[in-house]
């Protein structure tokens, strides 16, 4: 680990004149405008938040460290004989903006390796939860409980100088993120296999060890390093990265942080969305009986949703005016291992016609399809048909970016987030005063 942390350590030299001389020389440069429709609805393009980890473009999608998705993929060490790249090289790549070599990147998953093993409190008190919680209820409580293990709060209560933060934080994330999968899997063999675990493999990656401890064989490992990377990140303004960062601002630990970023995403309209799609498409394939999904059939179901004032899941986003191009991967990857597959089909169809839809109606500002869309047809396929537990998938891969983020938030000594409110009336002021 010391390539890693050395590397880090010389970035945020680097990095750390920059924001100061912003700061100090051009603190009072406008970024933009606050309106009342953005005051009232949810802050929709305010720019307000800074993150070099990723950056979303509403036409191009998002890009990590400066790299579209298939360049991240092509640029970084694949797992000898598979097709995706480590998911340890890509951590280092998000935490320095550098491409890992193979022996960096080798020196991560070791490191990883070493710190994956769960505390026996934590599947205590997991065992302990009525079995029907839900997995991200789940998750989101094993992460917390494991607070106990912080090691930014030993220092912090030691005293601590600001300038030091970022160390332990990364400690602490270095203790945390490779657990996630031991966690999930844990949740996922305890609550559909039985209560049936399989220990870890020394020998695998966090992807291949990941794909081992559920059960699943190849090449779900690749499924599953794919999936984490997609997931990751994607800028800092979404209620999953937005709530770490703000929980973290209050020198809260990446435990506490990361949970409350977790409860985030488990919403519908976030990465709940993804469990949403699979349980509307196997509804709608239910209501078919024996007749063969078509085109017009499917028009009907979505304006159906719509008109009984629901939204159609994975469908729209608040930044993006395209098809997420996280979505596009996932279709290639379906195109290329299950072309013919049923559910791939009635995936594809709905993409053929929800645009429609949306557009016809009027509403969304985005109609096109986001990362959820066409996440879960590729879990069914491989026979992860609990659908309720794919928002925890998505957990361990957003957990890679958040965490990130937050290490950075220290390192650079971004301050305790509090934006101001007004009240009604004062927005009925300033209205009648244009
Ligand atoms: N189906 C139906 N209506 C939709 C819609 C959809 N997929 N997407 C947007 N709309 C509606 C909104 O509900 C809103 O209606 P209102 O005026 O009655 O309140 C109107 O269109 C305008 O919304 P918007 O500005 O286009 O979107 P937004 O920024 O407010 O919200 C999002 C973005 C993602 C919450 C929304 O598109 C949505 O609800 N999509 C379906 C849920 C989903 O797929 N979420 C996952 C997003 C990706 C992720 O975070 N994992």
């Amino acid at each position: 680990m010391k390539s890693l942390k050395a590397t880090l350590a010389k970035k945020i030299e680097e990095h750390r004149p920059r924001t100061t001389k912003l700061l100090k020389e051009h603190g009072d440069v406008k970024l933009g405008e606050v309106t009342i429709a953005q005051a009232i609805g949810g802050a929709r393009g305010v720019r307000c938040l800074v993150t070099d980890v990723s950056y979303l473009d509403p036409f191009e999608g998002i890009r990590f460290r400066g790299k579209t998705i298939p360049e991240t993929f092509e640029a970084l060490p694949k797992v000898p004989g598979r097709e995706y790249p480590f998911v340890e090289g890509f951590f280092y790549f998000l935490m320095t903006g550098d491409v890992p070599t193979m022996e960096q990147t080798l020196e991560v998953a070791a490191e990883f390796k070493k710190r994956r093993d769960l505390p026996q409190y934590v599947i205590d008190i997991l065992r302990a939860m009525p079995r029907d919680t839900h997995p991200m209820t789940m998750f989101s409580a094993g992460i917390l409980a494991m607070q106990r293990e912080s090691k930014f709060v030993k220092r912090y209560n030691e005293g601590m100088n600001k300038m030091e933060y970022w160390e332990p934080m990364f400690e602490d994330v270095l203790d945390l993120l490779p657990k996630l999968p031991t966690l999930a899997a844990y949740i996922y063999r305890m609550k559909y296999k039985a209560d049936v675990h399989i220990p870890g493999d020394p020998k695998l990656d966090m992807g291949g060890n990941f794909a081992h401890m559920m059960g699943i064989p190849e090449p779900y490992d690749d499924v599953a390093r794919m999936y984490f990377i997609l997931h990751s990140d994607h800028e800092s303004g979404n209620v999953s990265a937005h709530t770490t960062h703000l929980v973290a601002s209050a020198l809260s630990d990446a435990y506490y942080s990361l949970s409350a970023g977790i409860n985030g995403l488990a919403g519908p309209l976030h990465g709940l969305a993804n469990q949403e799609v699979l349980s509307w498409t196997m509804k709608f394939m239910d209501s078919l009986g024996d007749q063969e999904p078509t085109e017009e059939v499917i028009k009907k179901a979505l304006w159906d949703t719509l008109n009984s004032g629901q939204v159609i899941p994975g469908y729209g986003h608040a930044v993006l005016r395209k098809t997420d191009p996280r979505y596009a991967s996932q279709r290639e990857f379906c195109l290329k291992n299950l072309p013919d597959y049923p559910l791939f089909k009635v995936i594809s169809m709905i993409y053929k016609v929800a645009p429609g839809v949306l557009q016809e109606q009027g509403k969304a500002k985005n109609p096109w399809p986001n990362v959820d869309a066409q996440s879960g047809v590729i879990q069914w396929y491989y026979g992860l048909t609990e659908w309720d537990f794919y928002t925890v998938l998505f957990g361990i891969g957003r957990a890679i970016g958040v965490l990130t983020n937050i290490v950075w938030d220290r390192a650079l000594g971004y301050p305790l987030e509090r934006p101001k409110s007004l009240t009604t009336a004062m927005l009925e002021e300033a209205a009648a005063k244009k």
